[in-house]
């Protein structure tokens, strides 16, 4: 039943590469300096998610499991049975919760994992196999890009994609609405979009979240400078940098800078490049954005998917939009 695809071609995977690369290059000569987000999940940084997930300052996991928990079986009963396609799958813990539903309704249904790293799909894949023994399992190894552009018409009689945890929170506006587009292209006719997302609220809550007092984050975030450092023979030192984040209210996001404690040159041998760091200069590492329920629901009006049901949290700290195309 267990079926793992690999998305890269050796084509795509040079292509991904030199992406990456340029990605680098460019956010390090910029100015205020950039590293992609993307940079955060080698083994030690999903690993260092996890953590967070688990910290109590850290809400939105635990939210969106909760909502789950309470709306997994009325979402499974207006999809009906269904292809379930899930964008950055990562560890699948609460997919479980949808999983659940659709086993108590189904004789059957397909769930497509997508991931980038190949380590913790295969493993999650393979133990939710021999849990759900009626469960067809694809899993597709690539970007979101990559997947969404290979995944052909379905002969399940809907498809669901679902993003959760908010990650739809780190693209910028462009690739928000790139993304959203893509979607809505992927999918025919009565087909679903479910997307969580995490929803503006007050400073405190906010920045306590992105800065826990054990320091996982600030380890998460340092831990980028890691990742880069053995991609590609790198100098950083992680004791020269402290972790901030901020939410800047204007914008409605959180911001993830490294701060520089003093000024530094930074060599990257195997990208051929040499930066000047300023003390007190930034590299900022992610932007979260938080979102407001009506906006959104316009915003995915605005691309033909038409907000079915929106499920939310006593608090309304975060939320699940059902859509359908
Ligand atoms: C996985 C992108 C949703 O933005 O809250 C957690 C990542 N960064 N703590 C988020 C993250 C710092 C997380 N997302």
């Amino acid at each position: 039943q267990l079926k793992i695809e690999y998305l890269q071609s050796p084509e795509t995977a040079k292509e991904t590469k030199n992406s990456f690369d340029q990605d680098i290059k460019k956010g390090l000569t910029e100015c205020p300096k950039k590293i992609p987000s993307k940079y955060f999940y080698d083994d030690q940084g999903s690993q260092l998610f996890e953590q967070i997930c688990e910290l109590s300052e850290y809400y939105p996991t635990r939210t969106e499991a909760s909502i789950l928990r309470q709306y997994a079986e009325e979402i499974a009963q207006i999809t009906g049975t269904c292809e379930l396609v899930e964008l950055g799958s990562g560890s699948s813990t609460k997919t479980r919760l949808l999983l659940d539903a659709y086993d108590r309704q189904n004789d059957m249904f397909k769930y497509m994992p997508i991931d980038v790293s190949a380590g913790i799909l295969q493993e999650s894949a393979l133990q939710l196999q021999q849990e759900y023994s009626s469960l067809k399992i694809q899993g597709l190894v690539g970007t979101y890009d990559q997947a969404l552009t290979q995944l052909t018409p379905t002969s399940w009689p809907t498809r669901m994609i679902f993003f959760l945890g908010s990650s739809i929170g780190n693209f910028s506006e462009i690739d928000y609405d790139r993304f959203l587009n893509k979607i809505s292209q992927v999918l025919e006719q009565g087909d679903y979009f479910l997307l969580g997302i995490d929803l503006q609220k007050p400073k405190f809550i906010l920045e306590a979240a992105y800065n826990d007092n054990k320091g996982i984050t600030a380890a998460f975030n340092l831990n980028i400078l890691s990742h880069l450092n053995r991609k590609f023979e790198g100098n950083f030192e992680l004791n020269y940098f402290k972790h901030r984040a901020i939410y800047n209210e204007e914008k409605k996001q959180i911001e993830m800078y490294l701060i520089s404690e003093k000024k530094q040159e930074i060599i990257l041998n195997k990208l051929d490049l040499k930066v000047n760091i300023d003390k007190g200069e930034t590299i900022l590492t992610e932007i979260s954005r938080k979102f407001d329920v009506e906006q959104t629901k316009h915003k995915l009006e605005s691309k033909q998917l038409n907000p079915v049901k929106v499920f939310t949290d006593e608090n309304n700290w975060f939320a699940l939009i059902l859509c359908k195309a």
